[in-house]
């Protein structure tokens, strides 16, 4: 690293530990995050990097001409515009793999949650109900034989399949390209894995692809025993659909980590009795939000030591 320490932005809240562990080695500024990027005279003009919990727009980077790298918190980076990054030249890292277990294990206990009414029958003995009314109420769904359709097995829908295994479950796929290390049976459209199962779990990015790709059709298709579950991102949902299948029992249950226009939660969801609801916190322990932490900040120093970066996305014009 040269003497004179690189310049990195930080929009909004990140993890303390991203600033901890920069701290003494860059210059850090922070900003406002969305909106338009305003900051003092001049700094702009040596802004090399940012590290982002959230959104880098286009017009952001535009804004800075000596911008090299986009270091983003979490595996998903569709809040940056990694395309135009990639045009300008700019890396963008992300940080996957160190949260697969914490995802896959959380997937597991809001789809237990969802099928087995768990939160609500804490609440009931929480609230004195036990005592005063008896026992809770059965559940009406079982995991105990279901077939289970993963809308993505990249990372992390991998590390769900492998969890799903010991509980006995029939287990199938969609993805664009079929897997061949993976003996679960493949669907070529999530319209035929959603006719085809009982149980559909989403763990897909965010991108133009997969925005509300599960619709009233794939709804209707999973029919009324049907449990949807979401931890990938609620762009892939049309959220309008959602309700109406819960309302009219189209589908029997869902389990929602993510949601469209977070953190705002449409309050038809708050109303509905066959939902279970976690605000985003599929990766939230502190070992795990510290390795992500520490993986923003191995790609910064990484990258202003000697332009190396271990965790770059695919559109990026460099390979770690
Ligand atoms: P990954 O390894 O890149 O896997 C993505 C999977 O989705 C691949 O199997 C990919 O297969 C499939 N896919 C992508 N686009 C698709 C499309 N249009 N139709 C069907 N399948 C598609 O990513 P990952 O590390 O597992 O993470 C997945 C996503 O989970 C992240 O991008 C993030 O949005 C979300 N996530 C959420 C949380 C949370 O806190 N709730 C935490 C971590 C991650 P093909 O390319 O062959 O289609
Ligand atoms: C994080 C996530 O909660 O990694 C991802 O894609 O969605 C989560 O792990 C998020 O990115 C940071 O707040």
């Amino acid at each position: 690293m040269s003497d004179t320490k690189a310049t990195v932005l930080v929009p909004g809240k990140i993890n303390p530990r991203v600033t901890e562990r920069l701290q003494g080695n860059v210059e850090i500024i922070t900003v406002p995050a969305g909106g338009e990027l305003v900051l003092p005279e001049g700094v702009a003009e040596r802004v090399r990097g940012i590290a982002v919990s959230g959104v880098v727009s286009a017009a952001w980077m535009n804004a800075l001409p000596k911008l090299e790298i986009i270091a983003n918190f979490g595996v998903g980076y569709d809040g940056v515009d990694a395309k135009h990054a990639a045009s300008r030249g700019v890396v963008v890292t992300n940080t996957p793999d160190v949260l697969n277990d914490e995802v896959a294990d959380t997937t597991i206990a809001l789809l237990i949650n969802t099928l087995r009414r768990l939160p609500q029958a804490e609440n009931y003995l929480r609230e004195g109900r036990w005592a005063k009314e008896g026992a809770f109420g059965l559940s009406p769904f079982s995991l105990k034989g279901r077939t289970i359709g993963i809308l993505g097995l990249g990372r992390i829908g991998l590390e769900i399949a492998k969890r799903l295994e010991p509980f006995k479950v029939n287990l199938g796929y969609h993805t664009r390209t079929k897997r061949d290390d993976v003996a679960y049976t493949y669907y070529g459209s999530l319209k035929e894995m959603a006719e085809k199962v009982d149980t559909l779990i989403s763990i897909v990015p965010g991108t133009a692809a997969t925005h509300k790709i599960i619709d009233a059709d794939i709804f209707k298709a999973l029919g009324p025993q049907g449990v949807f579950i979401n931890v990938g991102r609620g762009s892939s949902v049309d959220e309008d659909a959602l309700i109406k299948a819960l309302e009219d029992k189209v589908i029997g249950a869902a389990g929602l980590d993510v949601f469209y226009n977070e953190p705002q939660v449409p309050d038809a969801f708050l109303s509905l009795d066959n939902i279970s609801m976690l605000p985003h916190v599929a990766s939230a322990s502190v070992p795990t939000r510290n390795a992500m932490a520490d993986l923003v900040a191995d790609n910064l120093l990484g990258w202003f030591k000697d332009k190396t970066v271990l965790t770059p996305v695919p559109e990026t014009p460099v390979k770690g």
